[in-house]
């Protein structure tokens, strides 16, 4: 075990940069580390946030200047919260400067910025620099325990994988225009931003790649206030606002091949009305299925074709014991956990890959595959000749 810490430095300050900052306090607080972490900077573009959230968060500094920051020596691991359309430039530089990187999904806002990435991570990592990208729901206890359920081959053939995340926070036509909305900033809507989530969960629990896509796109609400009040990550639209054009997708839909010869349906939206995070996935195999739902993240469903006959069905395995992924170090007695332990699973994994010396993943390879099938779905979904239509009578 080195006795140096690890120096950190979080560039992000809203919802992404505050679940990374809960968990780089509290992983240390409540996991063997090889490792101490310093909270030392966070950086933001407004200096009066920016120390509000050091302060709030629990970082000795904040600072507004991320080249600055990336390039001193007492940093060792950089955090990359910010919107996509910034992500490369950051992580480029972090591992120019030799630090360690953790990037949020999705990499980056397209397939030539991923696999810039991907490529100046493979070249770092022959100096010992790893870098990682946050899908953080492979790192949710059950969805660990679910991939490594099927990697035992308890489901035998595996046919179908059935994949949704499903969310409502832009229901209201009057919510505002915000980055997440802006393909400039964001890449694309919901497919990027939530579809990534199951794509990656889909590929990594199934052990095979999509290969193929067949695809549609859809914007519900073409135009939104530009100015509002931000309330979560909707929020209401000022009265009498201008409306700007929203340049992404709404929702995505699309079915799926994978190298394994499973066939995958998959819908990612932010349109579901009532639906708020249900991030869902089921496989189906020759032998067993398996299904998660994050609405109800403590829990996996199973069914085996192995039970006695008369008494199969889908069982409710609670995912709250120490034997299961990451529950050793958190609560007995089937008490569960939230979204956020999921970003602490993240750093306790980083923090240990890194004194270890070995390999993370997601690796940008694995996220960059993510981005060549989100690529894959917008010229899919962009070909209308992919569409048959149904004769009127
Ligand atoms: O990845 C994040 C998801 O876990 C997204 O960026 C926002 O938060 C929207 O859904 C959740």
């Amino acid at each position: 075990m080195s006795t140096t810490p690890l120096r950190v430095a979080l560039i992000g300050t809203a919802f992404m940069g505050r679940a990374h900052s809960q968990a780089w306090r509290v992983a240390p607080r409540m996991f063997e580390l090889p490792r101490d972490v310093e909270m030392s900077v966070i950086v933001g573009r407004d200096a009066g946030r920016t120390e509000a959230a050091a302060r709030q968060q629990g970082w000795h500094e904040a600072a507004t200047d991320w080249k600055q920051v990336v390039e001193r020596d007492d940093i060792d691991v950089v955090d990359i919260c910010t919107p996509g359309d910034s992500h490369e430039e950051i992580a480029l530089a972090a591992l120019a400067a030799g630090k360690h990187v953790l990037c949020e999904k999705p990499l980056a806002n397209t397939v030539a910025e991923a696999e810039r990435m991907a490529d100046a991570a493979r070249d770092a990592a022959t100096r010992g620099v790893l870098a990682m990208c946050g899908f953080s729901y492979r790192r949710t206890p059950a969805v660990a325990l679910m991939q490594r359920i099927v990697a035992q081959g308890r489901l035998g053939d595996i046919r179908h994988v059935r994949a949704q995340y499903l969310q409502d926070w832009i229901s209201d036509p009057d919510a505002p225009l915000t980055w997440r909305l802006d393909k400039e900033k964001a890449g694309s809507g919901a497919l990027g931003d939530i579809g990534a989530h199951i794509i990656d969960s889909a590929q990594w629990i199934s052990a095979s790649l999509i290969t193929a896509v067949s695809a549609q796109l859809r914007t519900f609400v073409t135009s939104r206030p530009v100015q509002g009040e931000s309330v979560g990550l909707g929020g209401r639209g000022a009265s009498g606002a201008e409306r700007g054009p929203v340049t992404v997708d709404d929702a995505a839909v699309f079915t799926a091949d994978f190298d394994n010869g499973a066939l995958g349906v998959f819908e990612a939206t932010r349109m579901a009305l009532g639906r708020k995070n249900a991030n869902r996935i089921e496989l189906n195999g020759s032998k067993a299925s398996i299904a998660f739902d994050f609405e109800r993240m403590n829990e996996l469903e199973y069914f085996s074709a192995d039970d006695e006959t008369g008494l199969q069905g889908f069982r409710r395995i609670q995912v709250t014991e120490p034997e299961h992924p990451y529950l050793e170090a958190w609560w007995p007695a089937g008490h569960g956990l939230g979204y956020e332990h999921a970003f602490v699973h993240e750093v306790v994994d980083l923090v240990r890959a890194i004194d270890a010396g070995s390999e993370i993943h997601p690796t940008f390879d694995d996220a960059a595959q993510v981005q060549r099938v989100l690529a894959a779905v917008e010229t899919s979904a962009g070909d209308e000749s992919r569409l048959t239509k149904v004769e009127k009578k």
